[in-house]
């Protein structure tokens, strides 16, 4: 069953711009979506996409977030002399009118609500709407920089509505704060808010103080608005990626969506001028990647920023093509997060404790409101130094924006097979996978010193088989031309050796290798950094002291849902970001006790890492596994796991506890901002 990724467009939203000169609104130009779009052409995307027409918003619709004299109001506008609009603009902040904008603002909404029907209907998986104007900022009775109406916010309502949707997620890595949405749903516990956003202590536009860590919902929908302010400009991709692993994922999965909307601004990207962030944009394919096994794989993103035409441009392409399911790039130069963003990270956390189970023991703020709110005063207070900058910021502004260079993404070509699979007499083939017979011939020298290694005494016919074909699968995975596969073998334990010993043979290889269960795994081999080994069971861990050695110990094992995905989330993605393998290799032992949706869900997002490139190694008798298997390297989503309970007390304790004694060695699993002890920072 093959599900596509809509795209929703049209040209007539490009169709109005500013009519006047205004410096706060010259960036927002119709160029915006018409590169968008002919990036995505040009690369091949749109033709893969389920084309979607795009329609008017009808008045109720719109009245799902707004007022109804507000709504008349914008009405009016298409009527409006150039001065009338002048005018209207005015009561508004950082926002332009044209006649054609409320029209285009309608289709803006209702490109959105097509591409929610779409998804809750399963008519396609997942997609994104290329819409014009922007909506996060616009409120119950206002225009706001740049947008008129709230597009995903109109669309959350309307999936609650129509669709009955219990639980919508929010993610707007947009690099401004969407007010508009925290405003509407602040008090709302169905819908779980979470923006980043450039900050600088509330110097920076909307300046407002609601925007800060410490608002974190009201009333009822306490906990359910999630603010990262951003202290600082020239954020990486490491530090966008550690607030998804140790903030967004966690309480995501926790809370358990339906729906996933993205309010998706790129101008959190290098480039663009008004965030002056550092991220790349392929950090989006990540994100994406990062999301897409919530809900079900339910998930619509929809423009907002982004003001960068270059970066904008590949920004959406990465998007799209994650969407379809293309191989993820490797992650690219990843430090650890910066002292800034992991003071921004500790404060979320520590704010947030309360609400969710999975930061239950994240570590308290250090001096609470000291740090971070008093030191905004100081700066404020030393007007003269700051008007400084800003003069100086104002003066490089344009230079600072083209000096940016970044390579252009690589072309992220998916390899010939996608999913092959060596599986023992009687057990089928899964569709869409390429089965890799035993009838291929062994390569003798191949077969030479797998009997040496492995079959000194026995002479199991049958296991030397699979052995081979498990080598010739990896011959051909690191050749790119295949891109994922899953073998089922007599004895893990001794697969997963020949396997390891296989990949160690080429000197450039980096092995990730996951073991999920107890028994044996080969601690020995973690000596030399080109394995990774990363055990989640239920065994002490024995006393080994390599780095790259993690051994995850749950006192349920892998039975209780809630306490390993939190192991996958905030240990095993981390670690495996920053030691960036080549493969993956994930080792299901028998009787791991493990629940088959949690088995896809780390298979789906084992797939951000090597490009995709992961081998699976089961037990020969878990042959109902297989199916499920193959259907997540597939690149089917995994089901939804629902709202997740509390971890146990004491695994959520031992991991933090685990965590913080590998922090000097892997900084992606750093949370707190340690003053003198590692962080790097370029950026102070
Ligand atoms: C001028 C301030 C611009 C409005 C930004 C709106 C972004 C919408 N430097 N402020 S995504
Ligand atoms: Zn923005």
């Amino acid at each position: 069953m093959m599900m596509g990724t809509a795209l929703i467009y049209d040209e007539q939203m490009t169709k109005y711009k500013l009519l006047w000169v205004d410096p706060a609104c010259k960036v927002e130009v119709p160029e915006r979506l018409i590169v968008s779009h002919e990036a995505l052409v040009r690369n091949g995307l749109a033709d893969r996409c389920v084309s979607i027409p795009v329609r008017e918003a009808t008045d109720a619709e719109v009245l799902l977030v707004h007022s109804e004299e507000y709504l008349e109001a914008v009405k009016r506008t298409p009527y409006m002399s150039l001065g009338d609009l002048m005018e209207f603009t005015l009561q508004y902040g950082d926002v332009y009118f044209h006649p054609n904008i409320y029209h285009c603002a309608k289709l803006a909404i209702g490109a959105t609500l097509q591409l929610v029907d779409n998804v809750m209907t399963g008519r396609v998986r997942n997609g994104m709407a290329l819409v014009r104007p922007p909506g996060h900022h616009s409120q119950h009775s206002a225009a706001n920089g740049f947008c008129v109406f709230n597009n995903v916010a109109i669309a959350a309502q309307y999936a609650k509505q129509k669709y009955g949707t219990k639980r919508v997620l929010i993610v707007d890595w947009d690099v401004h704060h969407g007010q508009g949405v925290q405003y509407c749903f602040e008090d709302d516990p169905s819908v779980l808010y979470f923006s980043w956003h450039r900050y600088e202590h509330q110097n920076f536009w909307p300046m407002l103080k609601e925007s800060d860590y410490d608002s974190v919902g009201k009333d009822k929908g306490a906990g359910f608005n999630i603010n990262v302010p951003w202290n600082k400009v020239g954020m990486e991709n490491s530090d966008y990626l550690a607030v998804f692993f140790h903030v967004l994922l966690p309480a995501a999965y926790e809370f358990g969506p339906d729906l996933v909307l993205v309010s998706a601004g790129f101008d959190s990207a290098i480039g663009d001028p008004e965030g002056k962030m550092c991220a790349t944009p392929d950090v989006f394919a990540h994100l994406t990647h990062l999301l897409m096994n919530l809900a079900g794989g339910k998930l619509c993103a929809v423009l907002e920023g982004g003001y960068n035409l270059t970066s904008l441009a590949q920004s959406v392409c990465q998007t799209v093509q994650t969407l379809l399911g293309d191989p993820v790039p490797r992650p690219t130069e990843l430090g650890g997060p910066c002292e800034s963003a992991l003071e921004s990270i500790h404060c979320v956390r520590s704010a947030h404790k309360q609400y969710w189970s999975c930061l239950k023991h994240a570590a308290d703020r250090p001096t609470s409101d000291l740090s971070t709110k008093l030191f905004k005063v100081a700066e404020q207070k030393s007007g003269e130094e700051r008007n400084g900058v800003e003069h100086k910021e104002k003066e490089n502004e344009e230079m600072n924006t083209e000096a940016a260079v970044w390579p252009e993404p690589p072309k992220r070509l998916a390899p010939p097979v996608h999913t092959a699979s060596a599986l023992p007499g009687g057990v089928a083939c899964p569709d869409g996978c390429k089965c890799f017979s035993s009838s291929e011939d062994p390569n003798p020298f191949v077969l030479g010193e797998l009997r040496e290694n492995f079959f000194k005494e026995s002479e199991d016919k049958d296991a030397l088989t699979t052995l081979c074909n498990l080598s010739a699968l990896l011959e051909r995975m690191e050749k790119n031309e295949i891109r994922n596969g899953l073998v089922l073998v007599r004895d893990v334990s001794m697969a997963m050796m020949c396997a390891v010993q296989h990949a160690a043979t080429s000197l450039t290889n980096r092995v990730l290798l996951v073991c999920v269960g107890d028994g044996a795994a080969p601690t020995h081999i973690t000596e030399d950094g080109k394995t990774l080994l990363v055990q989640i069971s239920s065994k002490e861990p024995e006393g080994q002291k390599s780095k790259y050695y993690v051994p995850v110990c749950l006192r349920k094992g892998c039975s209780d849902m809630a306490g390993f995905t939190q192991a996958v989330l905030g240990l095993l993605l981390p670690l495996g970001y920053e030691y960036d393998p080549n493969l993956v290799l994930l080792v299901r032992m028998p009787d791991s006790g493990l629940c088959e949706s949690v088995w896809q869900q780390l298979t789906g997002l084992l797939q951000g890492l090597a490009q995709g490139h992961t081998l699976v190694l089961m037990q020969e008798d878990e042959k109902a596994s297989v199916g499920p298997t193959a259907s997540s390297l597939l690149g089917t989503p995994a089901p939804s796991l629902g709202p997740l309970g509390a971890p146990l007390p004491e695994d959520v304790e031992s991991l933090e506890r685990l965590r913080h004694r590998l922090q000097a060695d892997w900084k992606l699993l750093q949370t707190t901002a340690a003053p003198g002890s590692g962080g790097s920072d370029q950026r102070d």
